[in-house]
């Protein structure tokens, strides 16, 4: 998994001690390729990565670096180039994310890319249903022609686009630009309701902004970790190899339901019942209030209504959060003494919380701990959310769905004035009004509200929860057009019309990740056949649209990185400071805030240091609520509970690009499977290897039997990668951030047939 795990020493420091400032890391000197013919001069930098090893005949002409497009690590890769062609890629060893390591899909990277399924035309559906190859002009005129019908018999509402955290930041910008502001679309959402809306939610309402606290150093310097629904070693690799360098042998508590890959390195595990979480932690506030091991003086200083959260903690006693939680009262004990004992603990949540019926909540009662005990703005420490997709955060500013480009509010006059005067358009344009949710795009295309749908890199018919329903409902459109690398998911086989795009590797721009840092994508690879770079798709609609106009400083993806700068200057989120693309990579890639007064060049920066938060009176807000049901309990019709999520770190969502490496298709099992305890199984005549019915309400399914302890008895687990497993979920939303709740439902197993 590693290049080079000794890249840097670990300090051998007490627990309580800060750790000794490093020197800067030097950095290589990278420039990025263009966008075009990929004759540019790049920098050769032979010393980074032992090239003076290799034989002279397979030495590259060029080296460049780029960020990995999968998940929201952002490990650099150095991308080896020879005859024009990207012929290998190597872990950057001197980068402040990864220092040389990778996990398998960065190392496959470049393999996905040729694949015979290639979307390499534009295709359209013709009259008896197939979906032919047209060119470019046929594909923007029937895009224009068919969405503007649509829009002048039924409103300018009735099309919508669901877009995702998977492009970079200056493409989604564009999307979020010209469908709301030159197309009159209202409504658009994307994958990022999918995974992080929860967490954007409770930061805002906790914070007063959506802002991920921490730096990946503080993997490396808490003495306490707590993992709250994050299974890290499989979903997000290197993070965890930085838990593994931490120096000071950190008590490392992991709260899920299962016996995860990480739970079984953990010194703590707290294998609660699902959903359970409010309970345990409310009951482990209450503890720490009872014990007076909260730090009083934060408290008054930074944060409000928290004699408010006391009262409200006093009815979670031992006895009942060991009841509501399955867990003994002394691991309940346990876990607070050592969150206590601490002096740098961090919290971290993932879709655990994040997926449920009350994540914000739930994320809001992690964040109470982290400011109640004072574990916020230093070393090791932080109420930290890690983010999914490669570019979920540059979603979250500037995909003009959830707030408006750049972090603002399309209801306030001012937000709305600012950005219509750096983009140049008139303030009318831009929408007053929030769109609607993705489950609610869905139930407006079942009530006819909606009848084009635009879906740019995601895979709904595949990933959006109650499969059934989201596909009959995706038939209903009168328009579907779909943009993909690929002609085969299960999405685009159901569009009228498809888009072919260039993927990670066929492009440039910025993604930023989980630590809020910019980095930058480059295209060393051509596009196969016409696929276009997303951007070049959303140019050439914008001109057929006829509203190119508009976006006539739209010229190219670093031209609309200018313009974000600008419409990021004085939001908490300012890096009005970075210079440009070059800058991003000399620098190791740059965190926000990063304003052009003044700039922070220090290469690892968190939040909150000056205990300043972003609401008004600079001071963070206790936010809880009682716990209620979930909303399909198991029944004695489906008896057991399905939990669902990442199932290896070889395979990606709904693997449209994983499965295309011969290499990561060795590392995981080809076919759907479902986790179950050997005492189940032993009850139901199961056998290892099984063929085994699946139902809920909603679907059946065929699937084969992993016995494994890792599940608990009356608890199952179907990793999200095949299509089966999103036939059986149930379709609920958390109230606040209508995040579906895609880890929980009732389910029946039978042996098979
Ligand atoms: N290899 C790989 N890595 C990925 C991805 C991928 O597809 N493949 N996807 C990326 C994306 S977009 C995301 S969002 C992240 C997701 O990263 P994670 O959230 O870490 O992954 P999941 O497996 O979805 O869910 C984490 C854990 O939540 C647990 N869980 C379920 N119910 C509960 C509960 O009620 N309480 C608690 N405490 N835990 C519960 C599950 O058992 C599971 O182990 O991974 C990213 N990284
Ligand atoms: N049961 C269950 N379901 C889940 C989850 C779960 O834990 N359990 N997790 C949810 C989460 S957290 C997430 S993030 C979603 C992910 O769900 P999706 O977003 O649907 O999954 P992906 O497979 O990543 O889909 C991305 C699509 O974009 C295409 N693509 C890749 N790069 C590009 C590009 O540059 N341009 C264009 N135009 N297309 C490109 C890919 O080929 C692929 O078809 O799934 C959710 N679904
Ligand atoms: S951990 Fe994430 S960013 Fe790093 S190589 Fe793996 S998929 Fe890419
Ligand atoms: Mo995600």
């Amino acid at each position: 998994m590693s290049a080079d795990l000794q890249t840097e020493n670990s300090p051998e420091n007490e627990s309580d001690s800060p750790k000794p400032k490093k020197p800067p890391r030097e950095l290589p000197q990278i420039l990025h390729a263009k966008q075009g013919p990929l004759t540019r001069e790049l920098l050769l930098e032979p010393g980074n990565f032992g090239l003076g090893l290799m034989p002279a005949k397979n030495k590259p002409d060029l080296v460049t670096s780029s960020v990995c497009g999968y998940c929201s690590t952002g490990c650099s890769l150095n991308i080896h180039i020879k005859d024009q062609e990207a012929v290998a890629l190597t872990p950057t060893t001197n980068y402040p994310v990864n220092m040389g390591m990778a996990c398998p899909k960065g190392w496959e990277s470049l393999t996905v890319l040729k694949s015979d399924d290639r979307a390499t035309t534009p295709l359209l559906r013709n009259e008896s249903g197939k979906l032919q190859p047209i060119d470019w002009h046929t594909a923007a005129t029937t895009f224009t022609t068919r969405m503007k019908a649509i829009q002048e018999k039924y409103g300018k509402e009735s099309i919508a686009f669901l877009g995702t955290g998977q492009i970079p930041t200056e493409e989604m910008a564009f999307l979020g630009a010209l469908t709301k502001f030159g197309m009159g679309m209202l409504h658009g959402d994307g994958n990022t309701r999918q995974c992080m809306a929860t967490a954007v939610v409770a930061y805002k309402q906790a914070f007063g902004f959506d802002a991920p606290p921490y730096t990946y150093d503080d993997f490396e310097q808490s003495d306490v970790i707590v993992l709250v629904g994050s299974n890290l070693c499989i979903a997000h690799p290197i993070m965890w190899e930085r838990v593994m360098r931490n120096p000071n042998s950190p008590e490392i508590i992991v709260v899920d339901p299962r016996m995860t890959e990480t739970a079984m390195s953990a010194t703590q595990h707290a294998a609660i019942e699902p959903k359970s979480d409010m309970a345990l932690l409310y009951g482990i506030a209450r503890i720490l209030i009872e014990e007076d091991w909260v730090d009083q003086d934060y408290i008054k200083q930074h944060t409000n209504d928290f004699a408010e959260f006391s009262d409200h903690v006093q009815d979670y006693d031992l006895d009942r959060v060991s009841a509501d939680t399955g867990l003994p009262k002394e691991q309940i004990e346990q876990i607070a003494k050592t969150i206590a004992d601490g002096k740098r603990v961090s919290f971290w949540w993932t879709m655990g919380v994040n997926q449920s019926h009350q994540g914000v909540r739930t994320a809001q009662a992690i964040i109470n701990l982290a400011l109640m005990t004072g574990n916020m703005g230093k070393p090791g420490t932080g109420a930290n959310s890690i983010t999914g997709q490669c570019n979920a955060m540059g979603s979250r500013l500037f995909s003009n769905t959830t707030n408006l480009l750049g972090g603002y509010d399309f209801a306030n006059a001012e937000d709305r004035k600012k950005v219509a005067e750096i983009l140049e358009i008139d303030e009318s344009l831009i929408p007053e009004k929030l769109g609607l949710p993705y489950h609610k795009i869905m139930e407006g295309i079942l009530s006819k509200k909606i009848r084009g749908l635009w879906v740019i890199c995601t895979n709904p018919a595949h990933s959006w929860i109650n499969q059934g329903q989201a596909r009959d409902i995706l038939s209903r459109l009168d328009f579907l057009v779909v943009q993909d690398m690929y002609h085969t998911t299960e999405t685009a086989k159901m569009a009228d019309l498809v888009l072919p795009a260039a993927g990670w590797g066929e492009k440039e721009g910025t993604f930023i990740n989980s630590e809020r840092r910019f980095s930058v994508l480059k295209k060393v690879s051509p596009a196969p056949g016409q696929a276009l770079a997303d951007f070049s798709i959303f140019r050439l609609i914008a001109d057929y649209w006829g509203c190119g106009n508009l976006f006539k400083k739209w010229t190219s993806p670093e031209a609309v990185f200018q313009m974000m700068k600008q419409l990021s200057k004085d939001q908490p989120c300012d890096f009005s400071g970075i210079e440009d693309y070059q800058a991003i990579d000399q620098s190791g890639g740059i965190q926000w805030p990063y304003p052009a007064e003044s700039p922070n060049t220090e290469q690892q920066r968190r939040l909150f240091e000056d205990g300043k938060y972003y609401h008004a009176d600079q001071r963070a807000k206790f936010l809880f609520e009682d716990p209620t049901d979930m909303p399909e309990k198991p029944s004695e019709k489906y008896p057991m509970l399905l939990l669902t999520g990442r199932g290896s770190a070889s395979q990606w969502h709904t693997q449209t690009r994983t499965s295309k490496s011969a290499v990561l298709r060795k590392l995981y099992p080809k076919r759907p499977y479902i986790e179950i305890n050997p005492m189940d199984a032993r009850r139901l005549s199961i056998q290892p290897g099984d063929k085994v019915v699946v139902r809920s309400q909603r679907g059946r399914v065929r699937v084969k039997a992993f016995l494994t302890q890792a599940v608990k008895p009356g608890q199952v687990f179907m990793s999200m990668h095949y299509e089966a497993t999103n036939q059986l979920t149930h379709a609920s939303f958390d109230p606040y951030s209508k995040q579906p709740s895609y880890k929980a439902c009732a389910v029946r197993v039978d042996a098979g047939v």
